[in-house]
């Protein structure tokens, strides 16, 4: 039976459809994958089939069998252990990935996330009230990002010479560093690192699922003002109470 991925073309999204093809890129030889397009737009992330998948209700989930799986970062860790390859060692250096992982998870998605939704999605906000949250979370970003630089200093990739769970997780968000405006340009180590993933094939698939090629790194007007305008379903509120 196929594994089926539910997702939409946003930096958790892309963790997962970077992943996949990172393995095929290793020579794992994956079962058929269906992708079940999740319109956040249109607050499919609400259905009752979605929240089967994702009981919290945030893409990406997916399902394997029987089994589903919610979060991002666990999806990664399944993906890694289930099809084994260098994206996450099986000798003690696995625990550099999987804490560097956890990092990501705890730290960069919230912090690079929540800074996106005050400088993107909030317009209606007036200013005085997001000041306080802009800063925080751009502070506590330029501290991440410093955090990142100092692990990057001798290493092309966060746990070394080869890529692991551990970019896969922290680069979606990272790159996307214009639209959250979050400046990685004083942390020469990580503008270097962005541009040597960007580089590799498989991330270049995993960025396209769904999503024009010819927009991967440069959104057209037309993509800003969707994602611009449709960013709060993205980053909703939506109580769980309200589900039908
Ligand atoms: N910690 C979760 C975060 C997932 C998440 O925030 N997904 C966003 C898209 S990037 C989403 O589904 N937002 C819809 C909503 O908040 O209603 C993970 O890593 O999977």
């Amino acid at each position: 039976m196929a594994m089926e991925l539910w997702t939409s073309p946003t930096p958790n999204g892309w963790k997962v459809t970077i992943m996949l093809e990172e393995l095929k890129e290793a020579g794992v030889a994956l079962p058929e994958v269906k992708l079940v397009p999740i319109d956040l737009f249109q607050r499919q992330q609400f259905s009752d089939a979605f929240t089967e998948v994702s009981p919290n209700q945030k893409i990406p989930g997916l399902r394997d069998g029987d089994k589903t799986i919610m979060e991002s970062c666990a999806i990664l860790l399944y993906l890694a252990e289930k099809y084994p390859s260098p994206l996450l060692p099986t000798d003690e250096s696995r625990w550099d990935a999987i804490q560097w992982l956890f990092w990501q998870a705890a730290g960069v998605g919230p912090t690079f996330g929540n800074k996106l939704s005050y400088t993107r999605y909030m317009d209606d906000i007036p200013m005085e009230q997001k000041e306080h949250p802009l800063q925080r979370f751009n502070n506590e970003a330029q501290r991440l990002l410093r955090v990142l630089n100092r692990q990057l200093e001798g290493r092309d990739y966060i746990c070394g010479d080869g890529l692991t769970i551990a970019d896969i997780a922290a680069y979606p968000w990272v790159r996307g560093w214009k639209w959250s405006k979050v400046d990685i340009t004083g942390h020469a180590n990580v503008v270097a690192w962005v541009d040597r993933v960007r580089a590799r094939p498989a991330v270049e698939r995993g960025l396209s699922y769904d999503f024009a090629q010819d927009e991967i790194d440069s959104w057209s007007e037309e993509t800003r003002k969707r994602y611009a305008s449709g960013g709060a379903s993205i980053a909703s509120n939506e109580s769980i109470a309200s589900v039908s």
